[in-house]
């Protein structure tokens, strides 16, 4: 078994030429790429309807709508393992219980407009507050 060296010397200079020539492609790929990115993110609609709400609950905290419109339905999703509820600390406008790992359940804003702080029944630590106006 020999080695040819010419050929070994045709092999290192086509791995340099290839080497340059990714390096250009990747560049202008670089430039490239923000246009679909920011394309994609143009056409998701803004959540503009004020009657689907949802309330997220993630890592023990409540994200979702502060304010919403009076009787407005609102969605509650739990992301978490656990159970949590969405209960208004007065014990009447609302009560929410919804299972974890991906549960969701619903209920209806107060028709009267103010503020309405609420927790979780089993974690004191959960607070959040609907404002219905
Ligand atoms: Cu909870």
């Amino acid at each position: 078994m020999r080695t040819n060296p010419k050929a070994m010397i045709f092999i290192v200079a086509a791995a340099a030429l290839i080497a340059a020539g990714g390096c250009g492609a990747s560049g202008t790929g670089q430039g490239a790429s923000p246009n679909p990115a920011s394309a994609a993110s143009a056409s998701a609609p803004p959540s503009g309807s004020s009657e689907q709400l949802t309330i997220t609950i993630k890592d023990f905290g409540y994200q979702g709508p502060v304010s919403v419109s009076p009787g407005a339905k609102i969605t509650v999703k739990d992301e978490d393992a656990q159970a949590h509820t969405v209960t208004s600390d007065d014990g009447k406008a609302f009560d929410a219980a919804v299972a974890g790992g991906g549960g969701t359940a619903e209920f209806t804003a107060p028709t009267a407009p103010g503020s309405y702080p609420y927790h979780c029944t089993y974690h004191s630590n959960m607070h959040g507050i609907l404002v219905v106006k």
